[in-house]
């Protein structure tokens, strides 16, 4: 791992000074205004973060390092045989801020490889739960019984110099990252397959070796692994999982800390945890009208149903985008290549045909348009994955990819704890007196 390591400190340092010279020139510089809307209401457009590993665009969706998802899936590395970007190649862009060659991904595969060893006391302590425990719970409880294994921890506790902070936090964030799938296809195993657990296959890439230790060994579903892991890595700064992370990584919470608080967020029904919303949602929608293949006037019908009973359509709308995610659109390609005659699928195409005038005729909703939770879901029951309420513990081992690369990031340029200002009710109506 050392020149990977040696790459980022190196690049690390060269923005670190750049940043230094622009805030002693522009650092009184003012980008922005703050209504009291917005301070009520989620901080919604509030630019307050800087995340280097990927920028949001509300029209055009998510820019990895400057590049969409179909120049990723172009320009990075596959797996022998594969069409689908390998996630090591992603994670190596959004550290390094460059493109990956073969040599970088087929290294870094190798490290976490040779870091994936999940200590027997993970296991012991997720068996302590009892086996009905979501699966996100048990994620949460692994990483936070991994946190034994913290260099940072340990080396802060023996006093380490703060020059040093970023080089501790790589080295977790590896070892995290290498020890993920580990844990995740352990619950997963675990919960659904009577604790038939498969062991690792050291041949494979990361997201391979993750689809084959859940005991999925079709190439394809190995392919979705990779797609799946990708897309789902970074969103920008903003949202829930990543914020969280970056927040509780600016207190020098280890990254074993800050991971288990950002999975936490993700866990949340408006977060990552709408995509078990959505395959519950539809699966619903089927049993009630009694059909695998809904027509567009049954979906209408349901749709509305769910919004009159004051409930939100998983799958649709976002924060920040105002179009259809990219992310969507890459897992449909996938599933008109691979699974174009799954009647669950077609649903899915059904509902994104059906869902958006609907959603647009409330005036209400700033996004109909569906994000990346609308499809993930029936691309994975197509393979036999049906256990939804493990959809979220996908989403974050990807997840991962993205917030710790940017927790390193954080400590290499030296941010300091963040802590933004909070005011009272009172003290807003004293302003608006002009007291
Ligand atoms: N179905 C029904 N109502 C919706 C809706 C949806 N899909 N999306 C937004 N609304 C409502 C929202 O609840 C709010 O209603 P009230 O004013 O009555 O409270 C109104 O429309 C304005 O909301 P907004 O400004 O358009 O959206 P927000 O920025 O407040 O919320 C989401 C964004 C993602 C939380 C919201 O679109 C939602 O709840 N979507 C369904 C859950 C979901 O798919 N979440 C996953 C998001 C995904 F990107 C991820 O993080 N994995």
């Amino acid at each position: 791992m050392g020149i990977i390591k040696d790459r980022f400190k190196e690049k690390g340092d060269a923005l670190a000074a750049e940043i230094k010279d622009l805030l002693k020139e522009h650092g009184t510089t003012k980008i922005g205004e703050v209504q009291l809307s917005q301070v009520y209401q989620g901080m919604r457009g509030i630019t307050g973060l800087v995340t280097e590993t990927s920028l949001l665009d509300a029209q055009e969706g998510i820019r990895f390092r400057g590049y969409s998802i179909p120049e990723l899936r172009e320009k990075l590395p596959k797996a022998e045989g594969g069409t689908e970007p390998l996630p090591e190649g992603l994670f190596y862009l959004m550290l390094i801020g460059e493109l990956p060659t073969e040599a970088d991904v087929e290294h870094l595969t190798g490290v976490w490889q040779r870091r994936s060893h999940v200590p027997n006391h993970v296991f012991a302590t997720i068996e302590a739960l009892p086996a009905t425990t979501h699966p996100m719970t048990q994620f949460v409880v692994g990483i936070m019984a991994l946190q034994t294994e913290s260099e940072f921890s340990k080396r802060y506790a023996a006093g380490m110099s703060k020059k040093d902070y970023w080089d501790a936090v790589f080295d977790d964030s590896m070892d995290l990252i290498a020890r993920l799938p580990r844990i995740a296809a352990y619950i997963y195993r675990r919960k659904y397959k009577n604790g038939d657990h498969i062991q690792p296959n050291g041949l494979l890439d990361w997201a391979g070796n993750f689809a084959h230790m859940m005991g999925y060994s079709d190439e394809s579903f190995k392919e979705l692994m990779r797609l799946y892991m990708v897309i789902h890595a970074d969103h920008e700064g903003g949202n829930v999982s990543a914020h969280t992370t970056h927040l509780v990584g600016s207190a020098l919470s280890d990254p074993y800390l800050s991971l288990a608080a950002g999975m936490n967020g993700l866990a949340g029904p408006l977060h990552g945890l709408a995509n078990q919303e959505v395959i519950k949602w539809i699966y619903e929608m089927r049993e009630e009208l009694k059909t695998e293949a809904p027509t567009s006037e049954q979906i209408a019908d349901y749709v509305k149903k769910t919004l009159e009973g004051g409930k939100v359509v998983p799958g649709y709308g976002h924060a920040v985008l105002r179009k259809t995610d990219p992310r969507f659109t890459a897992q449909m390609e996938f599933g008109k290549k691979h699974m174009p005659d799954d009647p669950l699928v077609q649903t899915v195409w059904n509902v994104y045909e059906t869902v958006p005038p609907i959603l647009q005729s409330l005036g209400k909703i700033k996004n109909p348009w569906p994000n990346v939770d609308a499809h993930s879901g029936a691309l994975l029951v197509h393979y036999g994955m049906v256990e939804y309420e493990f959809y979220t513990v996908l989403f974050g081992v990807s997840r991962a990819l993205g917030v710790l690369a940017s927790l390193c990031w954080d400590r290499v340029l030296n941010f300091p704890l963040e802590r933004p200002k909070s005011i009272t009710t009172d003290l807003v109506k004293k302003w608006l007196k002009g007291e």
